[in-house]
């Protein structure tokens, strides 16, 4: 057996509007045919994925008339048993339509932002419908171009007004859902508010429910605002809000790419296996695409590796775990004090003694901790040599 190819357990899920993007850029036309949703589900469920999420418009285009959307959501539910797919998650897609061209919880007019909450309490039903159990706010439209408008402090208020509203109407509603910030820095705004997981960690601790309140990290995004991701993983799980990822991969400093998981940066994609496997047990969503350049066959390649290089990186971080030379040389970097315990309880004498101890900061000064030698065994255990 292939101990690579995925199955269920692995918990692996994608967009509809992942497989589905049909390859259309600003400059060019799609390459690609719409796909319908139940036909994504059986090919996903056949290379081996867990789940398929959505936003609302993905399954249920806008303004599509009750019966129909009933007839949609009946035929979809029976492609997920069918084919034993689930929906974690479920979402609203609040950037399409040209009315939230100045956003939609943060837009300057009160009827956007109250047409916001109404599309998303109705999508929140759908996915509620589904069995979604986390909503992603992804603010694709909440930002700007220009600040003279003078609302960036009302915005802030205007987006914290929404989430506690809408976390009211899921408590009401009893649908026991979490929701997922997911942060960007620009793209299609110039500037997003809410632009990384550290902006938006604060700004959850403003909200009135905010343990109904996370994240949803995606590696493009702090990519594309030249920050580390495994770094803004650490700091959602530290603050205990990793509550759905977004996998892909992307070029620093360039337009949002959304590549194929382990396309570009095999280190950052490691570390960030490691994490997850480590401190995460959510589903493992990719939120990416195929290359423009591609047709169907090249969706379902995409989608298969997008899985298999992390069952690869989940094997090798197991190795990595196991590697006594690795360990050994982790052991040797992280080192103890003998004349004093850590963490250190504070209190007056022990403040006073610590003030008072003598430090060999000449020893401190010269000691190399092994950096280029822990990282070089890495990159030859991602090269398949050890
Ligand atoms: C859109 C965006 C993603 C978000 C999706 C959820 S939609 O494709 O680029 O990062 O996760 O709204
Ligand atoms: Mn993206
Ligand atoms: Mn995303």
């Amino acid at each position: 057996m292939d101990p690579y190819a995925p199955t269920p357990a692995d918990r692996f899920t994608f967009g509809l509007w992942t497989v589905g993007n049909p390859g259309r850029d600003p400059f060019g036309e799609p390459t690609r045919a719409p796909v319908d949703p139940t036909y994504s589900v059986a090919r996903l469920a056949e290379l081996g994925a867990y789940g398929v999420n959505f936003h609302d418009h993905d399954l249920v285009p806008d303004g599509t008339p009750t019966a129909e959307r009933d007839r949609i959501v009946a035929r979809f539910k029976r492609a997920l048993e069918e084919h034993g797919l689930v929906v974690p998650m479920a979402t609203t897609n609040l950037f399409r339509d040209p009315l939230f061209k100045d956003g939609a919880f943060t837009s300057a007019d009160a009827r956007v932002r109250n047409y916001a909450l109404h599309k998303t309490m109705r999508a929140i039903d759908l996915g509620a419908e589904l069995g979604a159990r986390t909503y992603v706010f992804w603010g694709g439209r909440e930002g700007a171009e220009v600040d003279a408008g003078g609302k960036l402090l009302d915005a802030l208020q205007w987006y914290r007004d929404s989430l506690d509203y809408l976390c009211e109407y899921v408590r009401e509603q009893g649908y026991g859902m979490r929701f997922a910030l997911e942060p960007k820095p620009n793209e299609p705004r110039g500037h997003a508010f809410l632009p990384t997981v550290g902006s938006a960690l604060g700004f959850i601790a403003t909200l009135s429910y905010p343990d109904m309140v996370g994240l949803n990290p995606e590696l493009a995004h702090e990519t594309m605002a030249g920050l580390s991701f495994p770094h803004a993983l650490a700091a959602a799980i530290d603050a205990g809000k990793l509550f759905h990822v977004d996998l892909n991969d992307q070029i620093m400093a360039r337009f949002d790419q959304d590549l194929r998981f382990g396309a570009e940066n095999l280190k950052t994609a490691f570390f960030t296996v490691m994490l997850l496997e480590e401190h995460y047990d959510g589903p493992r969503h990719f939120d990416a695409h195929a290359l423009r350049t591609e047709d169907e066959e090249g969706v379902w390649a995409f989608a298969l590796g997008c899985m298999r290089t992390y069952k690869i990186l989940a094997e090798k971080a197991e190795r990595f775990r196991g590697d006594p030379e690795i360990q050994a040389a982790i052991a040797s970097y992280r080192v103890d004090d003998p004349e004093g315990t850590w963490p250190p309880r504070f209190d007056a004498a022990h403040a006073a003694s610590l003030k008072g101890r003598e430090f060999d900061l000449t020893s401190l000064r010269a000691r190399g901790p092994g950096l280029e030698r822990l990282d070089q065994l890495t990159v030859e255990l991602l090269l398949g040599v050890r």
